[in-house]
């Protein structure tokens, strides 16, 4: 999937601003139609819609929600062919233009378009978008829909997310028209590698001839290779090698780019570019390797999540979040649980930061308890759970968005399923193929597991390349006792490391709730002298296991989580309060990862 930029072949037109918007009723059907004289109210695209007027019913609506404006076309831009990008929209949309359906996509997290260059027509266009936000056990993220009664009141509809994240949503990252010429580069695939070799395959839209240049990180010509044609197939694919490569890493992260121009046989020109880089990820020896050096994770989960903006799209917070990694000494995070924007992942690579590129699969164990929602009654999840094609569907969208990025060194097939049950590993086996299959640079695939899998129970541990737990001991259990933690943590590590020799590990989650302000002399839970012990004290066995090859604090920020009661204003573990203010631990992070190496 080619990111949509201006080339000298391509305009593209910011659908971006003030949109028309209305929440819709349960069972009320939008088909197309002009509504006159409706109810609408003004709302921002991109963003999340939950927090921008006041009221439960409007944050908490459950269900679908139209959103509409006029778009006007202007003859150049149909020229040739016309698409409308929608970069997300959370979790399902279905597309109108004129009154005609365009078509719908399901997923809230990665991109999807449609080509309007028949629907649309010059002048002034009506397009509606029916966006619905409903996680339930089709869906990823994975839900509940409940319908309650209560005496003499109608009845309510809820959704519980099987998830510790505030469901926001809408139209939450940027919309665009793009142009393309009649036949069209449609996809290209680059990978660079630590000698300087690359490879590189194009996908057209038809037949041409075609002109590839890589350039330099200043932008100097370094290889070309031109006339090559483009069969019926529509695919071509190339090879070659560059002397004195500049290897992409953390401290400096040097982008190449891939340009190619295509030329149909009516002598129409389409040129496209992407940013890649040269490194290999390899694991030997229970380690992670970039470029042939060890590379020891430090860094966070994290979430797109800011006052207001809820998780809709916002660079501010992107850059400041890079730029606060930076200040700590993290080299790394996990998109944790979702694909971020395309602009976030540009950063990282740009930046050097390097990622756990995670699919938007989390809430796939129906006993969930983290908030305590479904009460933790075990059920066979396998058996019940019906998203197994949609994960498929989403893996191959996160795979074929991201495959180009260096930033990118490992794919999350799952955040925290019901590993430990039945059905597990038959449910993850073909998805971890699939994942290896599509990704031309054969990154190596995790499942991020919870604590009830355990060594002895974990059905996927196989699967995976490198294990990454997340682990609370201290928090959810052994609470308060940091030495206890200590030692089960440990006994825990070792056996896993028992069972899987050769598999670094890495804690994908650890950290404790804690309220900014809050202070103790004794370091009691919940206070910003418990979290720093914490993280201390959870450093210290890492450090003494040589198979740990990564730490991932949960998380970088606060963030809003569904109201209950296990949650007072959302999620407290973050290291930053949600408007980026640091905690001690970030101070005591800051000591211990800047120059940090592991033996
Ligand atoms: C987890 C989940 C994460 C939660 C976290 C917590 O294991 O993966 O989504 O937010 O625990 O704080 O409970």
């Amino acid at each position: 999937m080619i990111y949509p930029n201006i080339t000298e072949s391509r305009m593209v037109f910011d659908l971006n601003g003030i949109w028309d918007f209305c929440l819709m009723e349960e069972g009320e059907v939008y088909a197309g139609e002009k509504r006159e004289g409706f109810t609408f109210c003004p709302m921002p695209v991109p963003s999340a819609f939950n927090e921008i007027y006041h009221g439960r019913d409007f944050a908490d609506h459950v269900g679908n929600m139209l959103y509409t404006r006029t778009v006007l076309v202007t003859e150049e831009m149909l020229n040739g062919r016309l698409f409308l990008r929608f970069a997300s929209v959370t979790h399902q949309a279905q597309v109108w233009l004129n009154g005609v359906c365009l078509g719908s996509h399901k997923g809230g997290f990665l991109p999807f378009a449609f080509e309007i260059t028949q629907a649309v027509r010059v002048g002034k266009n009506d397009l509606a978008v029916v966006v619905n936000n409903i996680v339930d056990h089709t869906t990823l993220p994975a839900g509940r829909l409940v319908r309650q009664t209560f005496p003499g009141l109608k009845e309510e509809v809820h959704n519980l997310p099987n998830f510790d994240f505030y469901n926001y949503s809408g139209i939450m990252r940027p919309v665009c028209l793009y142009t393309t010429p009649d036949t069209f580069l449609e996809d290209i695939s680059v990978q660079g590698k630590m000698d300087g070799s690359f490879f590189w395959k194009i996908q057209v839209s038809g037949m041409g001839s075609l002109k590839i240049r890589i350039l330099s990180p200043e932008g100097g010509e370094v290889y070309v290779s031109e006339n090559l044609s483009v069969g019926e197939s529509g695919c071509l694919w190339g090879e070659g090698r560059l002397e004195h490569v500049r290897l992409w890493d953390t401290k400096h992260p040097w982008l190449y780019q891939i340009e190619a121009v295509l030329v149909d046989g009516n002598g129409k020109r389409d040129c496209c570019r992407e940013s890649f880089g040269f490194r290999e990820v390899h694991i030997r020896d229970c380690r992670l390797y970039l470029n042939g050096e060890p590379v020891y994770l430090k860094g966070f989960g994290k979430h797109e999540d800011s006052p207001v903006r809820g998780r809709g799209f916002d660079l501010v917070y992107a850059v400041k979040d890079i730029a606060l990694l930076k200040w700590i000494g993290a080299n790394s995070f996990r998109t944790s649980h979702y694909p971020y924007s395309e602009e976030m992942l540009q950063l990282c690579d740009r930046e050097g930061i390097l990622l756990i590129d995670e699919a938007p699969a989390v809430g796939l164990h129906t006993a969930f308890t983290a908030t305590g929602m479904l009460g933790g009654k075990a059920e066979n999840t396998w058996a019940t759970l019906k998203t197994a094609k949609h994960h498929r569907q989403v893996l191959q969208e996160m795979v074929e968005r991201d495959k180009n990025h260096p930033s990118v060194i490992l794919w999350s097939v799952a955040n925290e399923p019901a590993s430990e049950e039945e059905g597990a590993r038959e449910y993850f086996a073909p998805l971890v193929e699939l994942v290896k299959e599509l990704d031309p640079q054969k990154r190596p695939v995790t499942i991020v597991t919870y604590e009830g899998s355990s060594p002895e129970s974990c059905k996927v541990a196989e699967l995976c390349d490198v294990l990454m737990l997340n682990r609370y001991r201290g928090w959810y259990d052994t609470e308060g006792n940091l030495k206890g933690a200590a030692a089960l943590l440990k006994d825990e590590l070792e056996r896993f490391h028992l069972r899987c020799p050769d598999k670094p590990i890495m804690l994908g989650e650890y950290g404790a709730d804690t309220i900014a302000g809050f202070h103790d002399s004794n370091a009691r839970l919940f206070s910003e002298e418990y979290q720093a012990e914490f993280l201390k004290v959870y450093g210290e066995v890492f450090d003494t296991l040589p198979y740990v090859t990564g730490e991932h604090v949960w998380n970088f920020a606060d963030f809003a989580t569904a109201e209950n009661i296990r949650r007072v204003d959302g999620n407290k573990k973050g290291v930053f309060t949600r408007d980026r203010k640091p905690k001690m631990a970030a101070h005591f992070l800051r000591k211990r990862w800047n120059g940090y190496k592991k033996g």
